[in-house]
């Protein structure tokens, strides 16, 4: 039973302030990970994690987007290590609590066609799980046909991971307790983006991938359903229950 979870880069960091991680709740995210892998409720899982303050502020800086690409290497290397950065500290916080995290770096996997497509090969993902580990992946740079590096988000990352190994379970740990509606109240469920068109604004901090807007259509395309939760119900995601927004585009 494999299982796919995406802990929002601004669950993990202050978003509006460059490199700054949000220690606590990374803290309780890893906790509740170590506990549902103690408790046997989570076998095989993996981790994709976003940019926050980490990945966003650099791509910003020298106008990355995932479709405005950059041919500068030192560009890419800035933006890569700021993500290598921050997953260094996820790796150290689960591995404080026996976790067997071990990190995946899309850059040095992943390319893209020149029409956007996506290539992450997984095979290697399937032989940690097999092997017992907690692969960690995350937004990134990656290489791109004709437009020199662009961003990958860590929703991509999780859509591609997901169907590649036929993960059963995705979730995706946002601020928020699931996608809201203009009353505020939490949906129960997406079908198609249309429903929720109206209620989708863009993001409103440096984010360059989309914001919630693009984590719904990411998560609409997986095929198979997802959760969106925010980091109070991360327990109960784990332990098999769907709590937030469930998304079925199926
Ligand atoms: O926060 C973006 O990942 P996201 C990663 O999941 C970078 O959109 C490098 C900005």
């Amino acid at each position: 039973m494999a299982t796919v979870l995406k802990l929002g880069g601004s669950v993990i960091t202050h978003k509006h302030r460059p490199e700054a991680l949000a220690g606590p709740a990374l803290d309780d995210a890893a906790d509740a990970i170590a506990s549902a892998m103690a408790s046997g409720d989570v076998s095989d899982l993996v981790v994709v994690h976003g940019g926050g303050s980490f990945g966003h502020h650099h791509a910003s800086k020298h106008g990355v987007s995932k479709t405005d690409g950059s041919q500068d290497a030192g560009a890419a290397v800035e933006i890569h290590a700021a993500m290598k950065t921050l997953n260094d500290f996820v790796l150290a916080r689960l591995h404080d609590r026996d976790v067997p995290a071990v990190p995946v770096h899309p850059f040095s996997v992943a390319s893209r066609d020149r029409d956007g497509s996506l290539d992450l090969p997984t095979r290697q993902v399937e032989t940690m799980l097999g092997e017992g580990f907690v692969p960690v992946l995350h937004g990134d740079v990656v290489a791109h046909e004709g437009s020199g590096v662009t961003i990958l988000s860590g929703d991509e990352a999780v859509t591609a991971v997901a169907q590649g190994i036929d993960a059963d379970r995705v979730g995706f740990c946002s601020t928020v307790p699931g996608v809201l509606d203009d009353d505020e109240a939490v949906i129960p469920e997406i079908r198609s983006y249309v429903e929720v068109a109206d209620y989708l604004g863009g993001s409103d901090s440096t984010d360059v991938t989309g914001g919630m807007a693009g984590k719904v259509r990411a998560l609409l395309d997986l095929g198979a359903p997802a959760s969106i939760f925010g980091p109070e119900a991360l327990r109960a995601f784990l332990a098999g229950e769907t709590p937030g927004t469930r998304i079925d585009g199926k």
